[in-house]
């Protein structure tokens, strides 16, 4: 059946032997995702020192990414880009935990809300978030438009947690994990009291997912803007600034020590939208 097929797909391909590296940034939650499935599946991923701007741009690195972009894993049978490529490899590799789900349909769902977050979260999170990790100027009908595009995401997710404690079967996965990750820096920085009222199993089901020792052992305690007595982080933080995108300098440096760089060819589809 489907379940045994993927069972034996997983065990004929996957298991690397070798130590494996993930090439990125620090607090890429792209590729944090990766190292947290890596826990569940108890697979060892060395993360070398990486400065964007500098080492993204070698001979060496663009042999492993030709589009010089993080995250890359360099596994003993070659190089793998793509946040989302790496997250599933990373789960497949092992059967056992489920990560990758315990059935054909489950792993469906597993691929059903990876596509998810990259397609209808992660755009509108960056629009909304990127101004206050000061990555692009803030501007307020992009950021009302973005959270309106939250809301809707999350209005799907919450409606899917009202009948499901995870997102695919009855534990934790793969997709738990990315779209947990796509949502992290918004829990942080802008899903206040008020805008996750009307989400609670959104807010329920995140709670459970960072409280587990594996993300924890990655992402460390993960704190809510909506949890009791936080205050919300000044959105002074964000510029306002005429748009001077061109003349911006590729790498900035880092306000926090989370961030994550602007898609570039993400803000444009945005500004097509318009
Ligand atoms: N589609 C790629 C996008 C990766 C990406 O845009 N990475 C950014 C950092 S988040 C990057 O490396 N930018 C470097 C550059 O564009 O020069 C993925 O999902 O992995």
């Amino acid at each position: 059946d489907g379940a045994t097929h993927l069972r034996s797909y997983d065990h004929a391909s996957a298991t690397p032997t070798g130590l494996m590296k993930l090439y990125t940034f620090a607090g890429n939650t792209h590729a944090l995702q990766s190292l947290v499935i890596a826990r569940y599946n108890g697979v060892e991923i060395e993360v070398p020192a990486f400065e964007m701007g500098k080492d993204n741009k070698t001979e060496a690195f663009l042999s492993k990414s030709p589009m010089g972009k993080v995250p890359v894993l360099e596994t003993p049978e070659g190089c793998l880009c793509e946040a989302a490529a790496i997250a599933r490899y990373v789960a497949r590799i092992r059967a056992d935990t489920n990560m990758y789900g315990s059935s054909f349909f489950e792993a469906g769902l597993v691929d059903q809300w990876i596509e998810f977050a990259k397609n209808e979260l992660d755009l509108p999170i960056g629009m909304w978030i990127y101004p206050i990790l000061g990555f692009i100027n803030s501007n307020d009908s992009n950021t009302a438009k973005a959270k309106e595009d939250v809301s809707r995401a999350l209005a799907v997710l919450n409606a899917y947690l009202l009948t499901h404690t995870f997102l695919a079967g009855e534990g934790i996965t793969a997709a738990d994990v990315v779209v947990s990750c796509s949502l992290l820096n918004a829990f942080k920085l802008v899903f206040d009291a008020d805008y996750i009222a009307p989400f609670p199993c959104v807010k329920r089901w995140f709670t459970t997912c960072v409280g587990q020792q594996e993300f924890l052992d990655v992402l460390g305690p993960t704190v809510m803007v909506c949890a009791e007595g936080a205050a919300a982080p000044a959105p002074a933080a964000a510029k306002k600034e005429k748009p001077k995108k061109e003349e911006k300098p590729k790498e900035e440096k880092p306000k926090q020590e989370k961030k994550e760089k602007p898609k570039k060819e993400e803000k444009k589809k945005e500004e097509k939208k318009e």
